[in-house]
């Protein structure tokens, strides 16, 4: 078994080092600088067509896109570390349930409200009706978050899984890159300062 990861500090590829280091699997990384556009480079396109990160080759097969990527990882190495649920569970539907919703109900609001925001996006594009929609759905969408975690440590139930490391990355960016308050969602906050603990995404933080 042969993983290659590509990926840059400070992207969408921290969710899949944090699962890397998690599961404990050997892995080779190799840097892009995605200012200096080694992400559109010939010879990184013949890997990852769209140029971005996370990109992964598992036995010589290229992979992209990150929700793909955890859930080939969870299934082929996170069962045994009790860090995905058995293939075939009830178990397993509700993670990949929870991990789609973080990477395309929420991800997708909280970069609608960031484009229509963001000094990251030119003024021009920023449209006020827009950013007021986006923001009642991030709203909403963490108060559907924070009812799952009534009761319950972690998403799936009483282990940390994959699908909590992915949504308290999505969250952990989201929320402070478009400066959203959530201090009234009390499971929320506590779960995300539990996750926040764990050496994997710690190391993932502070990487420059
Ligand atoms: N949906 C993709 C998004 C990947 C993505 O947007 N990656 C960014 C870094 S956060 C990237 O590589 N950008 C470089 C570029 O677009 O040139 C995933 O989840 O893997």
């Amino acid at each position: 078994m042969s993983i290659t990861f590509y990926y840059a500090p400070q992207s969408n590829a921290g969710r899949i080092r944090v699962s890397l280091a998690e599961l404990d699997v050997p892995y080779e990384a190799v840097r892009l600088d995605l200012r200096a556009g080694d992400q559109k480079k010939p010879d990184f396109l013949a890997i990852n067509p769209n140029g971005k990160v996370p990109t992964l080759v598992i036995d010589g097969t290229p992979m992209f896109e990150s929700a793909a990527i955890q859930i080939a990882l969870g299934e082929r190495y996170g069962v045994q570390k009790g860090l995905w649920p058995a293939p075939g569970t009830p178990e397993q539907l509700t993670a990949l349930t929870w991990l789609v919703w973080g990477q395309v109900s929420l991800t997708g609001a909280l970069f609608r409200y960031m484009a229509n925001t963001s000094e990251y996006f030119a003024k021009e594009m920023h449209n006020e009706k827009q950013a007021e929609q986006a923001l009642a759905e991030i709203h909403g969408l963490l108060r559907i978050l924070d009812s799952r975690l009534e009761g319950r440590p972690y998403v799936i139930g009483e282990r940390c899984t994959l699908v909590d490391l992915d949504l308290a990355s999505v969250l952990g960016w989201g929320l402070m890159a478009a400066k959203i308050d959530f201090s009234e969602q009390k499971n929320l906050k506590g779960w995300l300062g539990r996750i926040g603990e764990r050496p994997s995404i710690k190391a993932a933080m502070a990487e420059t």
